[in-house]
């Protein structure tokens, strides 16, 4: 299995599962937003026809080709169904389970990549300075829901860690990077989790 990557990415999810997993994998580090000609580039022809958007993660597997971070995970979890990242639950135990992993990305998540979007990402005819304050003010709507959505357990569902909480720490990573105003119980969850042997040794993948 081949995973492309870029640094705290969201590719560190997808590095992070396989490292929990104990799958067998390859690591390419790619580099986002520099020129097409270079050999490393996500913008080089050679990865576009891996990832149409020039985007990481990708995970080949054979002949499978994935480019969704979620995507990603949920397959490796279950190629490793004994790492417990997708948790052994009833429908109800999973419908929170598949709750926390949508509103991560679809709440949680985008403040974040707005910020980063009308900060460096997009081009810059298209970036909005306001978006900046829209952001902080969507992400502080968001953890006050999310405090509604979490119980104070060590891990989110179960009683195992998931790929909920390895999501969990993964955006709150992100937040804490971008300088987001992040509540000291999240600081504590990223903490607590990036500890873990797992994240470790993907932590020393990209450093
Ligand atoms: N929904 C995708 C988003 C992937 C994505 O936007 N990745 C960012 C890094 S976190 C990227 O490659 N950006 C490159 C760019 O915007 O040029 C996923 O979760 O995999």
């Amino acid at each position: 299995m081949k995973l492309y990557g870029f640094g705290h990415s969201r590719s560190f999810r997808a590095l992070w599962a396989l490292e929990e997993a104990g799958l067998e994998y390859e690591y390419v580090a790619t580099t986002l937003r520099t020129a097409a000609d270079e050999a490393d580039s996500a913008k080089n022809p050679s990865y576009l026809a891996l990832n149409i958007q020039g985007k990481v993660p990708t995970l080949v597997d054979g002949d499978l080709v994935l480019t969704e971070s979620l995507a990603i995970v949920n397959y490796i979890g279950r190629k490793a169904p004994d790492s417990g990242l997708l948790p052994k639950l009833d429908p109800a135990g999973y419908a929170h389970h598949d709750e926390l992993v949508f509103f991560i990305l679809a709440e949680l998540e985008q403040p974040l990549w707005s910020k980063g979007k009308h900060m460096f990402a997009l081009p810059e005819a298209q970036r909005i300075p306001q978006m900046l304050e829209t952001a902080k003010f969507e992400f502080n709507k968001a953890i006050n829901a999310l405090d509604h959505l979490l119980g104070d357990e060590e891990f989110a569902v179960g009683n195992n860690f998931s790929m909920v909480d390895l999501l969990l720490a993964h955006t709150f990573n992100w937040a804490i990077r971008f300088e987001f105003d992040v509540p000291q119980k999240y600081i504590a969850l990223r903490d607590r989790h990036y500890q873990r042997q797992a994240a470790q040794r993907a932590l020393a993948v990209i450093e």
